[in-house]
């Protein structure tokens, strides 16, 4: 899928969320791979306000008013608790959903699109890449403290919003389906990509095992810690808002940390075309064990869930590898891609750093044994 200019159904839904003023711009933003995001400034009289315009990806959401529901759940059940804390900056902490004109949390456009629309978070930007073991520490901290502020969630089970989301084996199920069907003739040329994802596949199933036998439980997760999911105050510096709500649902912490780990502790780029430039970095890693064990997560988690915080990270970075390569077998369907290689570099710099992280694997022991000790 490739990105998309603004579409003629942003101007069409607008009428449905009764928006005050006029509009003055919009323009697509962010650098997400899911949804379409556009970023939108209206006037009303002296004043400016923006909002982020989100068409969800309904071909990935299959349950667009369920994952709605989560959103509407998770945010309120936040709101509650960080404006009992942060007074005055409790509106930048947290997504605040603008409702549809008819009260709903979305608006659906003639083609079937869903839209929904957040106050812009001001003064705060997404980063796609740590710059600092400062900026790793606090978004890790960042991420345990959502996650422990949602162990209280009441309600009953969230919506999976997509199925088997970080069930490794089912998506090594889906991968291997994917080279026998070899639906966009391209097994050929990644012969050696394959082999290496082949090379990996016990590793599909260790924490499922953990989590069969009870030595790990299930939690409400975010599932998608990628750094740019985190707004950063642009003075500051520091963590305001934990974005990108769609895959909340019930999950593994060690899927959180993992997914941090992949792009926080990581050389370079997600995408970089050259898989050389990726390792593991070990000084960030250190960070974000703090910034996780640190935080009120860091509680909760058992001897079991610390000795895998390593293995976690080389665990998502395998399974992302996985779903890029998934996806590049099937001819770019899941992801936005900017080029027609663009799945494919993204799943050789997975791997490079699957085999960085397990080239580093018992210095990232230490690290967790030193950090667990204080
Ligand atoms: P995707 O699922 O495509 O990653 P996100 O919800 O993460 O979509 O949004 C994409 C990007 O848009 C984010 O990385 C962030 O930079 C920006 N963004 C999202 N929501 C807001 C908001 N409420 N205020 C400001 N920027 C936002
Ligand atoms: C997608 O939506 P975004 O860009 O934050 C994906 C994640 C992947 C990530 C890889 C719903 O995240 O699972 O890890 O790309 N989100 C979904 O960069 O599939
Ligand atoms: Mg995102």
């Amino acid at each position: 899928m490739s990105s998309l200019p603004v579409p003629p159904e942003f101007h069409a839904i607008l009428p449905a969320f009764s928006l005050p003023g006029r509009l003055v711009s919009v323009a697509p933003h962010g650098s997400g791979h899911i949804n379409e995001t556009y970023a939108a400034e209206f006037a009303d009289g002296s004043t400016t306000r923006r909002y982020v315009f989100q068409r969800i990806n309904h071909r990935i959401f299959k349950n667009v008013p369920g994952l709605m529901e989560n959103v509407q759940r998770v945010t309120a059940h936040i709101a509650a608790k960080v404006r009992a804390t942060a007074g005055e900056a409790a509106a930048r902490r947290v997504l605040h959903l603008i409702p549809a004109g008819d009260g709903r949390t979305f608006a659906q456009d003639e083609g079937g699109g869903y839209w929904r629309v957040y106050d812009f978070i001001e003064g705060a930007h997404t980063v796609d890449r740590v710059t600092t073991e400062a900026q790793a520490q606090a978004v890790a901290a960042a991420f345990g403290e959502f996650q422990a502020q949602l162990a209280d969630l009441p309600g009953g089970r969230l919506v999976e919003t997509i199925p088997n989301f970080h069930h490794t084996r089912s998506r090594f199920e889906n991968f291997r389906r994917a080279v026998s069907e070899n639906a966009a003739k391209r097994a050929g040329e990644v012969g050696a990509e394959i082999e290496f994802a082949f090379s990996r596949e016990s590793d599909a199933d260790l924490l499922l095992g953990l989590l069969a036998r009870g030595e790990i439980s299930e939690r409400v997760t975010h599932n998608d810690t990628k750094i740019n999911n985190v707004m950063l105050d642009d003075a500051t510096g520091r963590t305001v808002a934990v974005i990108d709500l769609d895959t909340i649902m019930p999950g593994l912490p060690l899927y959180d940390f993992g997914e941090m780990v992949r792009t926080s502790a990581s050389s370079t780029l997600e995408d970089d075309p050259n898989p050389d430039n990726m390792r593991v970095l070990l000084p960030p890693f250190r960070a974000l064990v703090q910034g996780y064990l640190s935080s009120a997560v860091g509680r909760v988690l058992n001897s079991t869930e610390r000795a895998h915080l390593g293995f976690a990270g080389k665990l998502m970075t395998y399974e992302n590898g996985l779903r890029f390569l998934t996806d590049y077998l099937q001819g770019d369907t899941y992801y936005k891609i900017k080029h027609p290689r663009h799945n494919l570099d993204r799943c050789r710099t997975q791997f490079a750093l699957v085999r960085s992280i397990e080239a580093a694997q018992h210095d990232m022991v230490r690290i967790i044994v030193e950090t667990s000790r204080g």
